[in-house]
């Protein structure tokens, strides 16, 4: 497997003109965050005047604005249950945008693209950490696996158009996420922003207990949000290669100690119960991160500061949230 390598020169951002597909989302608007304070030229397009999924619209529209640089951040993402619930959302629109947006860039001559993944393309059962190496060594996680094969495809596209056609297209695979903009839904939202929402409501109730599902056994990687945005400048400036990069914290915790930490940052004081009913999903899913600690990024924001962070913008934001079979 080709290692990460350090550009020959920094890619330089400022003043370039980006477009970040799927800015509304968490991951893009945190990216849309970032870019903009380096003092890049952000390009968006609204979703009711741009469908990702429909091959010549995406290939018009990049003719037309032309955007040095292309981030993917755009996708149909969701907790275990969405994953789960959704087979054909996750894997045949999100092969439609990604194919869209990273051929169109390869007929637009876009200058280099960054292709968001997730921790999800490792097997079910690969040695903890996980390395890149790990990739398609083993069964996948049937809860997610649609979404595995989606984004497992997107990292390959990459590597192929540099390949075929020399693109300067890069991928990273983030670990779980939550912070700002997070997607509060009821049922299809990650285990972040279920737990925020749900011990919210039983604290502004007064609830006796707070359902979590699963056995609270599984262990899971949690990276604020704006971390992963300043781990995506990082790389769109230093990195150059096949390689695709693991981007999280390296530190796990159990779902039962993170419920309890949620629990404590929102100010509930009731009992935790466990719906063993609910999937569990990976047992484990800790990203080896050393590949991009080499090339000396590291993630800076503790957990429970995160989770004060991402409690207020939900407070702010009412607990937003948006369905993912949404157009
Ligand atoms: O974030 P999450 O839904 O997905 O976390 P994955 C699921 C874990 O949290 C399981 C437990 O062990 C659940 O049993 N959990 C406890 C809950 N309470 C809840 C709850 O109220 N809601 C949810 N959602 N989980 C995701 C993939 O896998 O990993 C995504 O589905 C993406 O596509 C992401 O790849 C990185 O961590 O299991």
């Amino acid at each position: 497997m080709a290692t990460a390598t350090d550009a020959a020169e920094p890619f330089v951002l400022t003043g370039r003109r980006v477009w970040v597909a799927g800015h509304r989302g968490m991951v893009g608007s945190a990216i849309v965050r970032r870019l903009e304070a380096d003092g890049a030229a952000v390009l968006t397009a609204e979703r009711r005047d741009l469908d990702l999924t429909r091959q010549a619209d995406v290939e018009a529209w990049l003719d037309r604005h032309r955007p040095d640089v292309v981030v993917v951040a755009a996708a149909k993402v969701g907790g275990i249950h969405a994953n789960a619930t959704y087979p054909v959302d996750f894997l045949r629109d999100n092969l439609a945008i990604e194919t869209n947006i990273i051929h169109g860039a390869h007929l637009a001559d876009v200058g280099k693209l960054l292709f968001l993944g997730s921790s999800c393309i490792y097997p079910r059962l690969a040695p903890q950490p996980m390395t890149e190496d790990a990739l398609l060594t083993g069964p996948l996680e049937p809860t997610n696996e649609w979404y595995a094969i989606a984004k497992i495809a997107g990292i390959k596209l990459c590597q192929a158009y540099r390949r075929q056609y020399g693109r300067d297209f890069v991928a990273v695979m983030p670990t779980n996420l939550y912070g700002p903009g997070d997607n509060y839904h009821p049922t299809d939202s990650h285990v972040p922003a279920a737990l925020i929402r749900r011990f919210h409501e039983a604290k502004t109730a007064g609830a006796a207990e707070v359902t979590v599902w699963g056995t609270g056994r599984p262990l899971r990687e949690f990276l604020y949000v704006d971390d992963l945005a300043d781990a995506c400048a990082f790389v769109l400036r230093h990195h150059s290669g096949e390689a695709f990069l693991n981007v999280g914290t390296g530190e796990e915790i159990a779902i039962g100690a993170f419920a309890e930490t949620v629990a404590e940052v929102v100010g509930y004081r009731g009992r935790i119960v466990y719906d063993t009913g609910r999937p569990d999903g990976a047992p484990r899913k800790r990203l080896d991160v050393s590949r991009l600690a080499a090339l000396g990024w590291r993630a800076r924001t503790p957990l429970r500061d995160g989770l004060a962070l991402a409690y207020a913008d939900f407070l702010a934001g009412g607990g937003r949230f948006r369905d993912v079979t949404a157009g």
